[in-house]
């Protein structure tokens, strides 16, 4: 039996990129298992990906091109798909324009060519509207430049060299589960670790310090410690004044915002603020970690901004294991050109941007000019995931929009599609993926042959052009011939013998050691003109969440829903129909605190409606010591039918835009619960 190992890279939207290796034997992949070569990822995979192969060749993989017909779905050749996706979209074009095709996708996998690479030109040439906004990160990445000049952070392994570890609003032990053993050997060292989550995640229970503030009130937190530490003179002076502006400003700024203050806004001790920032402002090394949770409140990029003005103040930048780690994707642009894909020359003329958080609430605009007539999805599934879901089903039932989604499974958001086309898996197709959690770039090379029809996104886009009748060769360009054009100065060949590539960065890599920040003069800045600019406060500054315990919707849905990550065995809405995942986890159910369940007449397990003007949905209560009285929790990732059919708990959360930076506020969403049954 010819036996081969293949070197791989994991494609899914997780901070780790693990390596791994497929092992396959008469071209079929038998075990796929953690490469141990890989610095970071040291050969471990997780409970999602273990099972990998499982969802490879599970039996329900969408394997031909599917057209809908009265009865469902049929399976068609791809010619004939091709055929009348062309047809349909030529009509769009010649009577509302190419912007009447409105495009989503998201982060499905990662990698370079199968997020998003040729698309890029297809759609350029059709004149479609272009995607704008993010779900995840594009907030937390433009807040960060507000203070630093530029999105980029300290190197999360660094974590290791720290005294305090702050893990802000990130459930390491779940989302970024190879990071964990890098803090455990900081706390073997004698470092601290301080959790700051209004849920006492997984993580939480494995702190040393678990902090838990109100949803939406960190940045009176921070604001409080900058407080503290100007007051007790916490702070090098040095690094202030040769690398920052505005500290002044900052100083008179933050004077009114005492421990008491933020206490009462944030719901806790003002002695647990003051000895937390005492602890800050201690620490030789301290590191803050944070990743995507926070940036999901209308004061999503404000969070980010605040935050980086913490180690400035203390001039941690300096030490090993001190700054800001938070998302390291953009620094893959010292190997990577993330323009080389784009070709604006391709296209008709200027294209109109919709942000992808509001294209459920568009497609219900009976104004839109031009309106939308057809959506191309695919590296997600936006019925399960994108907040105000109810407007997506509503939206992409319409009969005169035309769905088209590229997917390897009937999702919730395939089963709306007048036309799914058959993707490949990572195990079937060739890609490089950037890492946001480390500094490795991986190489995947495919290790068995497409199964049924699939194939990979790039050949989709090629495919497509070909059936609109494009000449232009820019559309049709190799996986090969991209790669080698996105990284001219990288050996593709050696990255492909060694499976992973550190990024040409110097091991100690310390950015902002002796400044080198991104504002006016290479300084950081207490106070930004651009948010200025844009009428969101110069200085650091608390706005109260916009649907939260203050608005007047708060009279009729007064408990603030948190619906984060808490499943090992999916990642977002992925692997939870698969039989080793779903009913692994249970399912799902809403947590709430014993005072609002004994109020409401709740008992343990009750059968609870859960709900707000948005949606609705019945689950089993679970009287719960994680979430604080007034806050409850519903696990996200779960599908319409492991909800009896209402959707997943997207159906009652916030499609209201962040502060800055286009991102969305999941995370401030208020509800009511009742007794049902
Ligand atoms: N197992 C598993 N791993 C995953 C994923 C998965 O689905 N499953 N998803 C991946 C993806 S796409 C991402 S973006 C990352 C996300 O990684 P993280 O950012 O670590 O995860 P989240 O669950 O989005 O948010 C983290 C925490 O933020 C908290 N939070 C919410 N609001 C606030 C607030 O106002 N203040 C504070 N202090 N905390 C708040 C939530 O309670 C949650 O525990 O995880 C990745 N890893
Ligand atoms: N309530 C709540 N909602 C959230 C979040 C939350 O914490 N709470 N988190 C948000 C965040 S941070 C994120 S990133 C989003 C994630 O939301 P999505 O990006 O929608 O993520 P998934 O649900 O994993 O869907 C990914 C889909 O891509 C498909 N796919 C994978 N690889 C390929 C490929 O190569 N080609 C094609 N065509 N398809 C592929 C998979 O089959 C899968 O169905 O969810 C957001 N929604
Ligand atoms: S999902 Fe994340 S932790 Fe799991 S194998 Fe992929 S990169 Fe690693
Ligand atoms: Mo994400």
């Amino acid at each position: 039996m010819a036996s081969t190992s293949v070197l791989g890279t994991c494609h899914h939207d997780c901070p780790d990129t693990c390596g791994w290796v497929a092992t396959v034997e008469d071209g079929i992949a038998v075990k796929l298992r953690g490469n141990a070569e890989h610095t970071y990822s040291q050969g471990e995979l997780c409970p999602k990906v273990n099972r990998f192969i499982d969802r490879v060749y599970s039996p329900d993989r969408i394997l031909t091109p599917l057209i809908k017909s009265s009865g469902g779905f049929e399976a068609a050749s791809w010619d004939d798909a091709l055929a009348l996706v062309a047809e349909r979209w030529h009509a769009t074009i010649d009577t509302y324009g190419g912007e009447a095709i409105a495009l989503w996708w998201d982060a499905g996998t990662q990698g370079l060519l199968q997020e998003s690479s040729l698309d890029k030109r297809l759609f350029a040439k059709m004149g479609t509207s272009r995607k704008t906004g993010g779900v995840c990160g594009v907030a937390a990445g433009w807040g960060a430049v507000v203070t630093d000049g530029t999105g980029k952070g300290a190197d999360p392994a660094n974590v290791v060299h720290s005294d305090l570890v702050v893990l802000w609003a990130t459930n390491t032990r779940l989302t970024n589960r190879h990071l964990w053993p890098f803090v455990e050997k900081a706390r073997a060292n004698g470092a601290t670790i301080v959790v700051i989550d209004p849920l006492r995640t997984i993580t939480a229970e494995s702190a040393d310090w678990f902090i838990q503030p109100r949803p939406g009130t960190d940045v009176a937190l921070m604001l409080a410690m900058m407080h503290v530490l100007i007051r007790d003179d916490h702070l090098d002076h040095d690094y202030i004044e040769r690398y920052t502006t505005g500290f002044d400003q900052l100083a008179a700024h933050v004077a009114e915002c005492t421990p008491e203050w933020a206490g009462a806004i944030c719901g806790l001790d003002p002695a647990e603020i003051e000895r937390l920032a005492a602890a800050y402002g201690q620490a030789k090394a301290a590191m803050l970690r944070t990743l995507i949770g926070a940036e999901h409140h209308s004061g999503g990029a404000m969070f980010f901004r605040a935050l980086g003005c913490l180690p400035l103040l203390t001039g941690s930048w300096r030490e090993p294991g001190g700054g800001l780690a938070r998302s390291v994707g953009s620094w893959a642009d010292s190997m990577i050109d993330f323009g080389a894909f784009d070709a604006p020359h391709l296209a008709p003329g200027p294209r109109r941007g919709i942000n992808m958080n509001h294209l459920g609430r568009m497609l219900n605009d009976p104004d839109l000019d031009p309106p939308i007539k057809s959506v191309m999805a695919w590296n997600g599934n936006p019925v399960v995931t994108q907040p105000n879901a109810n407007a997506w089903r509503t939206g992409l039932a319409r009969d005169d929009v035309f769905v088209v989604v590229s997917e390897q499974f009937m999702t919730d958001t395939a089963a709306f599609a007048d036309v799914i086309f058959p993707a490949t898996t990572q195990l079937e197709q060739v890609d490089v993926v950037p890492s946001w959690g480390h500094l490795y770039v991986g190489w995947n090379e495919p290790a068995i042959a497409p199964q049924g029809g699939a194939v990979p996104n790039t050949e989709l886009w090629r495919r497509l052009a070909r059936a609109m009748g494009y000449t232009e060769p820019e559309l049709f360009e190799s996986d090969r011939d991209l790669l080698a054009s996105a990284m001219p100065d990288v050996d593709l060949a050696e990255l492909r013998r060694r499976g992973f590539m550190r990024l040409p960065l110097p091991d100690d890599h310390l950015p902002y050691a002796e400044g080198g920040f991104g504002g006016v003069d290479g300084r950081a800045e207490f106070v930004s003109t651009a948010f200025a600019a844009d009428g969101v406060p110069a200085l650091p500054t608390f706005t109260p969440p916009i649907e939260g315990p203050n608005s007047d919707l708060a009279e009729r849905f007064p408990l603030a829903l948190l619906s984060p990550k808490q499943h090992t065995r999916f990642l977002n809405s992925s692997y939870t129909h698969l039989p080793k995942h779903g009913p692994a986890e249970g399912g799902p159910f809403c947590e709430i605190h014993a005072d609002d369940a004994a109020a409401r007449g709740i008992a343990e397990g009750d059968p609870v409606r859960v709900y707000n003007d948005r949606g609705s949905l019945d689950l089993p209560a679970r009287l719960s010591e994680r979430v604080r009285p007034g806050v409850v929790a519903v696990p996200f990732g779960w599908w319409s039918a492991d909800h009896a059919g209402q959707g997943g708990v997207n159906v009652l959360t916030n499609d209201g835009l962040t502060d800055w930076g286009g991102g969305v506020a999941y995370s401030e969403t208020l509800v009511e619960v009742a007794a049902a049954g």
